[in-house]
């Protein structure tokens, strides 16, 4: 069986662009798995702490035969592969983040794992990358991605690419 999963990759730390793009290069190379499409890349303003820089965002379409948790270990395993770091506890600054914001119209509630991505429907910097690959897309509590998008203040982010 495959999957339609989506992911969301931000950085801001350490060259943000090319971790996003490295990130974006190990995605199409994960095992038992197809890259289908992926966004331009965004710069976003930071949310929480101000005090750290803007974020380069983006989202992946993958096509995949691993199960929720399994690609959670696959990406945690390029996080950890592009020597990501941690500054400060809570929404600090951090060199690679992938996150899992579908997985089919799957509703996840895991230990190590919640789908859809729990701040997924206020985040300017996830809807908009998603908007852009996938307008159509209806979220598993059947609210159309384009109402959100419709909704969003969209002067904290800027296409880049
Ligand atoms: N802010 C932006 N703009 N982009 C992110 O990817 C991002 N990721 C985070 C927090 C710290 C919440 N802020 C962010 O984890």
């Amino acid at each position: 069986m495959t999957a339609i999963a989506y992911i969301g990759l931000g950085s801001n730390l350490s060259d943000p662009i090319a971790q996003v793009n490295n990130a974006l290069q190990a995605l199409e190379t994960l095992h038992d798995s197809k890259l289908l499409n992926a966004s331009a890349l965004y710069r976003s303003a930071p949310m929480g702490p101000q005090d750290q820089n803007d974020y380069i965002n983006a989202v992946a379409e993958l096509s995949t035969s691993l199960a929720p948790i399994d690609l959670l270990d696959a990406l945690q395993a390029i996080e950890n592969e592009q020597g990501r770091v941690r500054i400060g506890e809570r929404w600090g600054p951090r060199t690679l983040d992938l996150d899992i914001l579908l997985y089919n119209n799957k509703i996840i509630e895991h230990p190590r794992l919640t789908v859809p991505h729990y701040g997924m429907k206020e985040r300017s910097f996830v809807l908009i990358p998603l908007a852009e690959i996938a307008p159509e897309l209806v979220l598993p509590d059947n609210t159309p991605l384009s109402d959100l998008v419709a909704n969003l203040a969209k002067d904290d982010i800027e296409r880049i690419t």
